[in-house]
């Protein structure tokens, strides 16, 4: 099976009519999608997917925002998928992200930066059992 990696089209992508872009750019580029759902992301699944994170100084920001409204989250499927995914995405600042990348392009502000892509094979696999549980066999 190819790789998967998991997707967030973060609440400002949906608020500015971006998903289309964003997503249109992970499909031009090859990549295949497999799974795609709406939600909006409540406190208690924001803390789980963001565990690494809830400690952090920054991390009310994030939870505030992440929650605000709903977001697109994706399985997408691809050779080494996180890692086409998080070279497509850019840097985590995206007034440091390089022009061409989807933060270089779209964003400015670390909070509102538009995307989430899993940062590993072993975070893609964590991701994708919270957020599409129903693709989990076993
Ligand atoms: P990434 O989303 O590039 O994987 P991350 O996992 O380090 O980055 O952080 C998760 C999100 O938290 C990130 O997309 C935006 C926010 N964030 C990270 N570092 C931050 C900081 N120093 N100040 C404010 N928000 C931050
Ligand atoms: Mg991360």
């Amino acid at each position: 099976m190819a790789d998967r990696t998991l997707v967030l089209c973060k609440p400002d992508a949906v608020e500015r009519g971006l998903v289309g872009e964003i997503v249109g750019r992970f499909e031009r580029k090859g990549l295949r999608l497999v799974a795609i759902k709406m939600l909006t992301i409540d406190a208690d699944l924001a803390a789980r997917h963001y565990a690494e994170h809830t400690s952090k100084g920054f991390y009310p920001e994030l939870a505030a925002f992440i929650s605000r409204s709903p977001s697109i989250a994706l399985v997408i499927e691809g050779t080494e998928a996180f890692k086409v995914v998080r070279t497509l995405m850019g840097a985590t600042n995206p007034r440091e992200a390089a022009p061409g990348t989807v933060r270089g392009d779209l964003a400015i502000e670390v909070t509102e930066n538009l995307v989430h892509g899993s940062d590993s094979p072993e975070s893609a696999e964590r991701e994708i059992a919270i957020f599409f549980p129903e693709l989990i066999s076993s």
